[in-house]
């Protein structure tokens, strides 16, 4: 087989995941790639874990504080949560292990912008990464990395952290090499230029990560694929969705308000994002862009189909048969993928410039438009806000999607005061449910209220969220409150405290 670290001294570094794993201690700072399952590291994170475990039967303290682009994979985050080995975990996760543990009080969890994270390094706002441990495709002879799936936080962890621990993957192909715009031109303020990016495909860096070889401590081989993110066959909710959504965007084209071609998609993670994708497949548009950080199954058939022309990621989280079809056809998705590191995919200024339509999941919305992505029943983390709020506050439309009703229909997601908040009214213009979708733009907050009702909530929800408005309103009338956002302070989070104690919303 050809060898993949060509670059000598890197080779001479060469160890088992274990050996490697040992060169970790306890307290320290570790950035790994990884971003929504993919390029993450497999085999050092669970060496690390055997390791902590061991320390842990010895009765020693042993804890990292783990960075990432975004969510990773059982190998990862849930085999170093089972351990008990993270104090402390940023910026995404999706791990059910991990979850539990937050969720328990067993380890803490700060939720950033994806799109902060990387300067917040910078800034020295988290302290000092000690180690990095990256996914790589493989090292060229002058020590460049060719990056793997994802790019995430790669850039900034080599460059910011003291040692390097690389994973050099066989399992990816080597043809990757090329897809990948790695941007070094960020500066901090007061010395920040304009990233020089005026569509979606544009190409302003290099192919390759930098990483001054004398950190690196360790390189470890593997040949292992990433996690397989299935996404289920589209439900009528989800198809439904789609469907308003496409009405809306012909509406859209047909008032001069987007062009006939759309404007670069954001498509967020899970199977409602990857049934609109779907659907955008078999509706009228052609001559489509993507400009997100995940690029899910759904985009990847927009690609082959030729419906979208070019579409630019952070990461490539697929199915593993569809996996398959990008690796069998990488001379052709070369040409019409880029992967960025995830402080240009997300970057506001650029979202911003180039107009997108960002469309992500929520857990619930309220009758004035404020948006919950995190948090189930206010207290417990779901995964957490990812690059949603980089998307939906700087978009040309953020529409923001959920099916009306949650666990059998016992839970309504349009409620009256959202339990959490992490997009305010002020960054969501459109919302959809498989009811119907309001447009919200341009609305006042009681104006809003009747629409998302009459559009959005499930009929058996209905008549109850129209009685707390109605209520509301009368209140303010009666000089209880203000009618501007009217609301009925002791029964704003009521649903959500009755879901605590009976697991319903509905009242008896
Ligand atoms: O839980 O499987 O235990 O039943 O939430 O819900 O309907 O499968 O929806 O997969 O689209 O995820 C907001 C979580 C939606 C996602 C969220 C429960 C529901 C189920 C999932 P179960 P669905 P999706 C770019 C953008 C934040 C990050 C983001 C998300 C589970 O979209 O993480 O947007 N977004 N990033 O039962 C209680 C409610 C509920 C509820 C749903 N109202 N109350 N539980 N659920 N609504 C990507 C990145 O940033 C990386």
């Amino acid at each position: 087989p050809v060898s993949r670290i060509l670059h000598p001294g890197l080779r001479s570094r060469l160890m088992s995941a274990d050996d490697a794993a040992r060169l970790i201690h306890h307290g320290d700072h570790v950035g790994m790639s990884g971003f929504t399952g993919a390029g993450y590291p497999k085999l050092v994170p669970q060496a690390l874990a055997r390791h902590i475990q061991q320390q842990h039967d010895a009765g020693k303290e042993f804890r990292i504080g783990l960075w990432t682009g975004a969510s990773t994979a059982p190998e990862l985050d849930g085999a170093l949560a089972k351990v008990g080995g993270m104090d402390m975990r940023l910026p995404y996760q999706s791990d059910p292990t991990c979850r539990a543990r937050i969720n328990a009080g067993e380890m803490a969890y700060t939720d950033i912008h994806l799109s902060h994270v990387a300067q917040y390094v910078w800034f020295g706002f988290l302290g000092k990464l000690n180690v990095a441990v990256i996914e790589v495709a493989g090292i060229l002879e002058d020590g460049r990395l060719i990056p793997a799936t994802s790019v995430g936080n790669n850039k900034t962890w080599l460059d910011q952290a003291d040692k390097v621990i690389l994973e050099v993957n066989h399992g990816h192909p080597l043809a990757l090499e090329g897809m990948h715009d790695i941007y070094y031109g960020t500066e901090r303020p007061p010395y920040r230029k304009p990233i020089p990016m005026t569509h979606a495909g544009e190409r302003i860096g290099t192919p390759y990560l930098h990483c001054d070889p004398t950190k690196v401590i360790a390189v470890v081989e593997t040949n292992l694929p990433d996690r397989d993110t299935k996404f289920s066959a589209p439900d009528d909710a989800s198809r439904r969705i789609a469907s308003h959504l496409m009405d809306f965007f012909q509406q859209e084209v047909k008032l001069g308000r987007l062009p006939a071609e759309l404007l670069p998609l954001q498509s967020g993670v899970g199977n409602i994002a990857n049934a609109v994708l779907e659907s955008l497949n078999d509706g009228p548009f052609t001559g489509l862009q993507g400009y997100t950080e995940v690029l899910q199954d759904g985009m990847l058939a927009l690609l082959k189909s030729g419906k979208m022309r070019m579409a630019s990621s952070t990461a490539i989280s697929l199915s593993s048969e569809v996996m398959k079809e990008f690796n069998d056809h990488l001379d052709f998705y070369r040409e019409r993928i880029v992967l960025r590191p995830q402080e240009i995919s997300n970057h506001p200024e650029v979202i911003r410039r180039l107009g997108l339509i960002a469309m992500n999941g929520m857990i619930e919305a309220d009758l004035y438009g404020n948006v919950n992505s995190t948090h189930v029943m206010g207290t417990r983390i779901m995964n957490g806000i990812g690059g949603s709020g980089d998307f939906a506050r700087n978009a040309y439309i953020s529409i923001f999607m959920t099916p009306s009703t949650a666990k059998g229909g016992s839970i309504s997601c349009i409620v009256p005061m959202v339990s959490h908040v992490d997009h305010t009214e002020h960054d969501v213009q459109i919302i959809v449910t498989e009811q119907g979708l309001a447009d919200l733009r341009g609305l006042a907050p009681r104006q809003r209220s009747r629409l998302i009702i009459e559009r959005c909530a499930h009929p058996d929800f209905k008549p109850a969220l129209l009685d707390y408005v109605e209520r509301a309103e009368a209140a303010g009338r009666s000089g209880q409150g203000g009618l501007h956002t009217p609301h009925l302070l002791q029964e704003a989070l009521s649903w959500h405290a009755r879901y605590e104690t009976t697991e319903d919303m509905r009242p008896r």
